[in-house]
């Protein structure tokens, strides 16, 4: 039996599936990865934009590094392998829960109902200084820093940028919904970034089938139940088609 042909017997008369996302998931729809051959940040490490101390440093620049990535977003449309999954929710009998990584929309663009966003969005935006709530914000270009209109201080992405906690209570929600899945289909991420790349323990120690979707072995290859290896656009509608 191929590996398709396993993950398919793995994933019959299954209703609770979640599905654990990260940059791979949109790379065929054109959005670039962070740790890809092209990489995400020309010339810029991640650590050096993504994070409290890089807008603290440069409001401007990361602005306009969001504002390129949200314009990026919007011209993308959903792949094959986005419509797959939301095939599958669509089911009546499914429980889908999607848990990305990707702050890109694409899923939701897609058609994906239940999404938990554990970094955030792009096209959200806060107070850098801490005030409640968040609103949604479409405009590309992103308008250079504006100030929070409760406070004064700088809006900013509502992203999680390294160094910076996630928000509060998604893990926990994403933890409780892997634990009582049926099976964890990891698709498109190198399992490098916590905490996203430990929910996936969560399955394995709690002997749940994992299938993982990518064209490259990651550390996570050789410990779930099957790896396949290939693009998500090609190999999620083989997995899910009925
Ligand atoms: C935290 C949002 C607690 C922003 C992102 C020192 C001090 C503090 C913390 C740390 C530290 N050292 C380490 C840490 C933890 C740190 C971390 O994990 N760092 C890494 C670099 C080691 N994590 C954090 O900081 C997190 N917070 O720990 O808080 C804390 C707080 C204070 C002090 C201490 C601790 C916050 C992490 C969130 C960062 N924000 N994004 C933005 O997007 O602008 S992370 C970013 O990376 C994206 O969200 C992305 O999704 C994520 C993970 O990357 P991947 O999605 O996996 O993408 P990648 O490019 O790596 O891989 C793509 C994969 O797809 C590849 O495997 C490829 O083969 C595959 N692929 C390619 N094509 C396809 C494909 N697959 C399928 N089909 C294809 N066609």
């Amino acid at each position: 039996m191929n590996a398709i042909e396993r993950a398919r017997g793995l994933l019959s008369g299954v209703r609770r599936l979640v599905v654990l996302s990260g940059a791979g998931l949109s790379a065929e729809s054109g959005m670039a990865t962070f740790r890809g051959a092209g990489g995400l940040w020309e010339g810029r490490r991640v650590e050096e934009v993504a994070t409290p101390e890089g807008f603290q440093r440069d409001p401007a620049l990361v602005w306009e590094w969001y504002s390129q990535r949200r314009g990026q977003a919007l011209a993308c449309r959903p792949h094959p392998g986005h419509e797959a999954l939301v095939a599958w929710e669509r089911r009546p009998e499914a429980h889908l829960v999607h848990v990305t990584q990707n702050v890109d929309g694409l899923l939701q663009r897609a058609g994906a109902e239940r999404v938990l966003e554990l970094h955030g969005s792009l096209f959200r935006v806060k107070c850098s200084a801490g005030c409640p709530g968040e609103r949604e914000d479409l405009r590309v270009p992103f308008p250079h820093p504006q100030p929070c209109p409760r406070c004064g201080d700088l809006l900013r992405p509502a992203v999680v940028w390294f160094h910076e906690m996630l928000p509060a209570g998604i893990l926990e929600e994403a933890a409780r919904e892997i634990g009582s899945a049926e099976v964890l289909l990891v698709v498109g991420t190198s399992g490098v970034v916590q905490p996203a790349a430990s929910l996936a323990d969560i399955a394995l120690g709690a002997a749940i089938p994992v299938l993982e979707v990518n064209p490259e072995e990651t550390p996570l290859s050789s410990l779930a139940d099957v790896f396949l290896k290939g693009p998500a656009g090609k190999v999620l509608p083989s997995l899910l088609d009925s």
